[in-house]
C-alpha cells in the first residue's frame, strides 16, 4: 500500500492510504494531484495540501456557504473567490433568492479538470445560468467590478509561504473587499486549522484583523476528517450576526430560501458550529497580530 503524507503542524503529519492517482501536473498558479484515497475517495490536493474530498467536502462546503446565505434576508447577488472545484457554487446555488453568482478563479486550468474530474463535487453548478465565471486575480477583479454583493465568499488555498494567495488574507483585501458589499452584505472566509495545536497560526489573526474593519466579526470552526483537523471560518457583517439565529429560525430560512438535500447543516449543527471551546475563545480574543501586506501570516 502506498501512503501519502501531509503536514499539520511542526512534528505533525498524517498519513494517507493511497488507491490510484487520476492526475499529476502543475498549472500556471499550483500543482494540481487528483488521487483516490482508501478513506476519502477522490481528493483534491493543491500544492501539497488536500482541499477536498469526496467522503466529506459537503461538510466543509455547507459549512462554509449556508451560515452566512441563511443570516441575509435576501441574497441575491453572491460573489466566491477562488472554489475552483465547484463545490461552493454547488451551495450558493441552492439558495432560490440568488439571482446572480459571479466565481472569480485565477487558475482556469484547475478550472477545466475539476469540472472534467470531480463531476460528483461540482454536480454540474457549472452549467446553472445563474452562474458566471471569470478567471482573473480577484483583488483587480473587485477594483474593477462596476457592482455590488449582498455576499462574498472567499474559498482561497491556505496562505502559504511564497504564495501570492497569502495576500488575500490581509487588512488591505479585507477593506477592498468591505467597499464591494451592499448595505446589509456579509462576508465569509475560509480561516484555516483551529485545533488546540495550530489555531493561532492564521484563524486568530484573520479574526483578529476582520475585527478592524467590520463591526460584527463571528469566528466558528467545523471538524473535517480529510484535512485530518478542525477548521476555521469567519463570517462578518456590518451588524446582522448568524449568533442570533435559533434552531427554529436557521430551519424556516432553509425551507424559505428552498435549500433542500444537505447533509451537515441545519439549525442544530449551526448552533454546534459556533460553539467554540473555551481554549479558543481565549485564544480569539487575546490575539493582536494584525494581518498586513508587510506581516502575513502562513499556514505549516
Ligand atoms: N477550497 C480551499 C479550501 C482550503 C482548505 N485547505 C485545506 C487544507 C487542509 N490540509
Amino acid at each position: 500500500m502506498e501512503w501519502r503524507y501531509e503536514p499539520i503542524t511542526p512534528g505533525l503529519s498524517y498519513a494517507c492510504a493511497i488507491r490510484r492517482v487520476v492526475h499529476v501536473g502543475s498549472t500556471l498558479y499550483q500543482d494540481v494531484e487528483l488521487v483516490e484515497t482508501e478513506p476519502f475517495g477522490m481528493c483534491l490536493v493543491l500544492d501539497g495540501k488536500i482541499q477536498s474530498a469526496e467522503s466529506d467536502e459537503f461538510i466543509y462546503h455547507e459549512s462554509l456557504v449556508h451560515p452566512a446565505l441563511i443570516s441575509h434576508p435576501r441574497p441575491e447577488s453572491v460573489c466566491i473567490a477562488g472554489g475552483g472545484e465547484g463545490s461552493t457554487a454547488r451551495e450558493v446555488l441552492r439558495h432560490s433568492s440568488v439571482k446572480r453568482l459571479v466565481m472569480v478563479d485565477l487558475d482556469e486550468e484547475l478550472v477545466r479538470i475539476c469540472r472534467k474530474h470531480l463531476t460528483g463535487f461540482h454536480q454540474g453548478a457549472f452549467d446553472d445560468p445563474r452562474l458566471q465565471v471569470c478567471f482573473d486575480d480577484i483583488r483587480s477583479f473587485l477594483l474593477s467590478y462596476p457592482d455590488y454583493f449582498d455576499v462574498i465568499i472567499l474559498d482561497l488555498p491556505d496562505p502559504m509561504k511564497d504564495n501570492p494567495t497569502a495576500l488575500l488574507y490581509t487588512l488591505n483585501f479585507y477593506k477592498i473587499l468591505r467597499a464591494r458589499l451592499k448595505p446589509g452584505g456579509m462576508l465569509v472566509t475560509q480561516a484555516g486549522p483551529a485545533t488546540l495545536l495550530n489555531h493561532q497560526e492564521v484563524f486568530t489573526a484573520i479574526y483578529n484583523t476582520l475585527k478592524l474593519v467590520f463591526p460584527k466579526v463571528v469566528p466558528y470552526t467545523v471538524h473535517v476528517d480529510s484535512f485530518g483537523e478542525t477548521w476555521g471560518f469567519v463570517f462578518a457583517s456590518f451588524g446582522t450576526s448568524p449568533l442570533n439565529l435559533s434552531v427554529e429560525q436557521v430551519n424556516s430560512n432553509l425551507l424559505h430560501d428552498g435549500v433542500g438535500g444537505l447533509r451537515c447543516y441545519d439549525g442544530i449543527q449551526h448552533q454546534g458550529l459556533f460553539s467554540l471551546p473555551r481554549y479558543l475563545r481565549s485564544s480569539l480574543h487575546n490575539e493582536e497580530r494584525v494581518i498586513t501586506e508587510q506581516t502575513p501570516v502562513f499556514v505549516y
